[in-house]
């Protein structure tokens, strides 16, 4: 029987390399869409380059997509590629609305063009929910988002319903709450927290500077995630899906648990500075994700807790394993993007 083939946009981003490993373990001929850059940098994905093979192209340009849809011929897209960032959003609304909102429309059209029999993913947020009045949120929650990264992402959801409602596509919408794992960028919360907490365990820093430890958020692990994007996309008919664990907690209670499993006490180490707050923050978001798992059989398997040790005892593996090598070679670097302050 003929291999199902993929493409994955953005593949090299924590989800694309996760979502990768799990369409190869199913069989899958997988293809990943990358952008060009001064250098490679394909971190994430190096495990994995003796068995897909990538493309350049990139989500501001139209040719590029429709060119890599026509050479690869695939069964089935799956579009990561984002600014996913949020605040940089703010910095950066325009090219985050040509990456997140625009780019999503390119992408759909060479659907579109090259064959229209394409299956499709399209990566939305719970950022898009925003100013909740509802809780736990579902596919019919209201959206009301807080930042241009949700309104960008906005954009890329009604623009993939309205191509699977206008011209028969079968594109669907994964809203997926927050997902983590070690592979994580360094920037985001918890990647942050759990980085910090193994440098300062070993002596390597100081203190950690964090914004806004209220917010509440429904993390959970990235490789339980992909695993419905897949599902998704073997439905008979297309659907959107809510992914989440259904559970809520704060980014205080994160840290507490992060600095706690290597014996800290995080308020002699954690400082919450106000200019790491957002110009508008999303408070609290927790899913029903009940349509997945009764409709998908989807269902999490890693917990808060479990999530929070796994990605600290790589941290800490990551740690040791950076400290031995030449401080000119030393990769880890924990600076803030200038996006983030404002
Ligand atoms: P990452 O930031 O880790 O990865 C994003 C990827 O997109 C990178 O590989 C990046 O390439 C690529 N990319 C960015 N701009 C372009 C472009 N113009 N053309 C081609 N590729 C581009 O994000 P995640 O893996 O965490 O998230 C995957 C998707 O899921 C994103 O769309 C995100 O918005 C969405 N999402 C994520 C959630 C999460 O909790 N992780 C939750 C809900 C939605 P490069 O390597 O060159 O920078
Ligand atoms: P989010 O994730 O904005 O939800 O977007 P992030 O980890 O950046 O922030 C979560 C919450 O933590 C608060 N916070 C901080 N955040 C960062 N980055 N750095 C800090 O120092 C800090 N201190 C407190 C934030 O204010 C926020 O409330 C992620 C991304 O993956 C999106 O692409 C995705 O769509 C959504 O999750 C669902």
């Amino acid at each position: 029987m003929e291999k199902k083939r993929a493409l994955i946009t953005g593949i090299n981003g924590q989800d694309g390399s996760y979502l990768a490993e799990h369409l190869l373990d199913h069989g899958y001929l997988v293809h990943g869409l990358v952008r060009r850059a001064s250098e490679r940098n394909h971190d994430r994905i190096a495990h994995l380059l003796d068995d897909i093979e990538l493309i350049n192209g990139d989500l501001l340009d139209q040719t590029s997509l429709v060119s890599a849809v026509r050479e690869v011929r695939p069964h089935e897209i799956y579009n990561l590629a984002a600014q996913s960032f949020v605040p940089a959003s703010f910095s950066q609304p325009v090219l985050t609305g040509e990456f997140n909102g625009l780019g999503v429309t390119r992408l759909l059209d060479a659907v579109r063009i090259v064959d229209p029999k394409i299956r499709f993913y399209q990566a939305s947020s719970s950022e898009m929910f925003g100013n909740v009045e509802t809780a736990p949120q579902d596919e019919m929650t209201k959206f009301q988002p807080r930042s241009p990264y949700g309104v960008a992402k906005l954009y890329g959801h009604w623009i993939t319903v309205n191509f699977r409602e206008s011209y028969g596509l079968y594109a669907v919408s994964g809203i997926l709450f927050n997902h983590e794992s070690p592979r994580r960028g360094s920037e985001f919360v918890t990647r942050k927290i759990t980085l910090s907490a193994a440098r300062i365990a070993a002596g390597h820093q100081k203190q950690l500077r964090l914004g806004n430890l209220d917010a509440r958020r429904d993390w959970g692990y990235t490789g339980d995630y992909v695993e419905a994007m897949r599902m998704m996309l073997q439905q008979s008919a297309p659907r959107d899906y809510v992914i989440g664990t259904g559970e809520s907690h704060s980014v205080r209670e994160f840290v507490e648990e992060a600095f706690g499993l290597l014996g800290l006490d995080w308020r002699e180490y954690v400082i919450s500075d106000p200019a790491l707050g957002r110009p508008a923050d999303v408070d609290s978001l927790v899913a029903n994700p009940r349509r997945a798992m009764t409709e998908l059989g989807w269902k999490p398997t890693v917990d808060f807790r479990g999530l929070v040790r796994m990605m600290v005892e790589a941290d800490v593996a990551l740690v040791a394993r950076e400290m031995t090598r030449d401080p000119e070679e030393r990769r880890l670097t924990l600076r803030e993007p200038l996006s983030a302050t404002k």
